[in-house]
């Protein structure tokens, strides 16, 4: 087992990594210092963490720090004594990368070889660099088939291109300086503390304030997903067990088209929350709307790569993840306020109107 003491995470004031730095601390008898390194942009929110912060005391730290400024990285890689990191940090919406795909570059891309030097430059203090990237560098499946460790990379929206550049940097970085990498590409996860512009906690909110539902299109493309805390113990399994310079891939084998996962939702929420005036049922809230430009159809992930290798499983299928993820936000509204009070309520106004 790899081990290690100060892990740097970037990006954990946001959903996955927030999940992540929990989980580590809560579930995997880890016994060093969590750095959560976060610029706190639209999508951070470090208050998701104030429990955390508070029973680990000082092994956990928090810095308010961008990935691109390059002297920030310099200083916090030698102040911590980094010898590992995981790597969230991101602008992870396709709609947004659609629309502004600058920030997309900037930070997924030169970000993160800014990050890949600031590791590089611990030479060997270094133990792991862990890189966090998608099923959406893989581009887009037809009805049948699966992605795997071996599908070529071929990316479609601006989000994915920026991630499989970052992808390509981690491993050249590898093959040519010999950093220590290791890398997985998840499919779409769900749970606690995602922000409200992805499409299940965005179906949840609309749902409970009876606002339209927008369905890209007719709604048929499909996505795999997983519940975040089972791809947390499936990135923690990667870092301490796997080879380095290894891919591996993540999923939940839990395949639906998006209007499948609304109805769901919308029977979730007509289930467990008040009923909306007159009894009308959520369903009805459903809005076709204009389709997401290049948007790909289908993704799959075969994970039994990660399976046999370490027997990972995941725990929570999607009939038990997603009523604990409406339950989830039906009970945290304070969070769900502060997170949608600043930018998040004008750049929505601003593009997309149908919300
Ligand atoms: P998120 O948008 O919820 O969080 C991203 C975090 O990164 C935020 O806290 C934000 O403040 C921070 N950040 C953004 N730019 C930064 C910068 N320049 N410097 C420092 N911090 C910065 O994203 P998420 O859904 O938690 O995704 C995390 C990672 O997982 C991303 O790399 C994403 O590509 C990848 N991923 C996400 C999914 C998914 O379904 N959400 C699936 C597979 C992979
Ligand atoms: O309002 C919506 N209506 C809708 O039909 C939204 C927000 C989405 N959708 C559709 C588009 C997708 O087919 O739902 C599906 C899921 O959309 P998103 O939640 O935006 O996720 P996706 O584009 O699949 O990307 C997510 O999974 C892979 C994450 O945002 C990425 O960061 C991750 O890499």
């Amino acid at each position: 087992m790899r081990s290690f003491h100060n892990l740097l995470v970037t990006g954990g004031a946001g959903f996955i990594g927030s999940n992540f730095i929990r989980y580590v601390f809560g579930q995997t008898g880890y016994d060093g210092r969590i750095i959560n390194l976060d610029a706190l942009t639209y999508a951070g929110n470090p208050a998701s963490l104030d429990d955390i912060a508070q029973a680990v005391g000082g092994r956990y730290v928090f810095v308010h720090g961008d990935i691109r400024d390059t002297a920030l990285l310099a200083d916090v890689f030698e102040r911590y004594a980094v010898d590992a990191v995981c790597h969230f940090a991101a602008e992870s919406h396709v709609d947004r990368s659609i629309l502004a795909p600058d920030d997309f570059v900037q930070t997924n891309v030169v970000g993160t070889c800014n990050l890949l030097q600031a590791a590089r430059a611990r030479g060997d203090k270094l133990t792991l660099f862990h890189h966090i990237s998608t099923d959406e560098v893989f581009g887009s499946l037809g009805p049948d088939g699966f992605f795997s460790e071996t599908t070529p990379y071929c990316p479609h929206s601006p989000y994915s291109a920026s991630k499989a550049a970052s992808d390509h940097f981690v491993r050249a970085f590898h093959d040519t300086y010999g950093l220590p990498v290791t890398l997985t590409n998840c499919s779409n996860n769900y749970g606690p503390y995602q922000f409200p512009e992805k499409l299940i906690p965005l179906m949840i909110l609309n749902a409970l304030e009876g606002k339209p539902l927008p369905v890209y299109g007719q709604g048929l493309n499909v996505r795999d997903w997983l519940y975040v805390e089972d791809h947390c113990s499936a990135i923690w399994t990667v870092m301490t067990q796997a080879a380095v310079g290894s891919t591996y891939c993540i999923g939940g084998r839990s395949e639906l088209p998006n209007i499948e996962v609304v109805r769901r939702i919308c029977a979730l929420v007509d289930r467990l929350a008040p009923p909306l005036p007159g009894g009308q049922a959520r369903e009805t809230l459903i809005t076709h709307v204009p389709d997401r430009p290049g948007h790909d159809a289908r993704y799959a992930i075969d994970c039994s790569r990660l399976e046999q290798d370490f027997g990972w499983k995941q725990t929570v299928d999607a009939a038990a993840g997603f009523e604990k993820t409406v339950r989830w936000y039906l009970e945290h509204s304070a969070w769900i306020e502060t997170v949608r009070s600043g930018e998040y309520r004008s750049w929505l106004e601003r593009n997309y109107a149908h919300r």
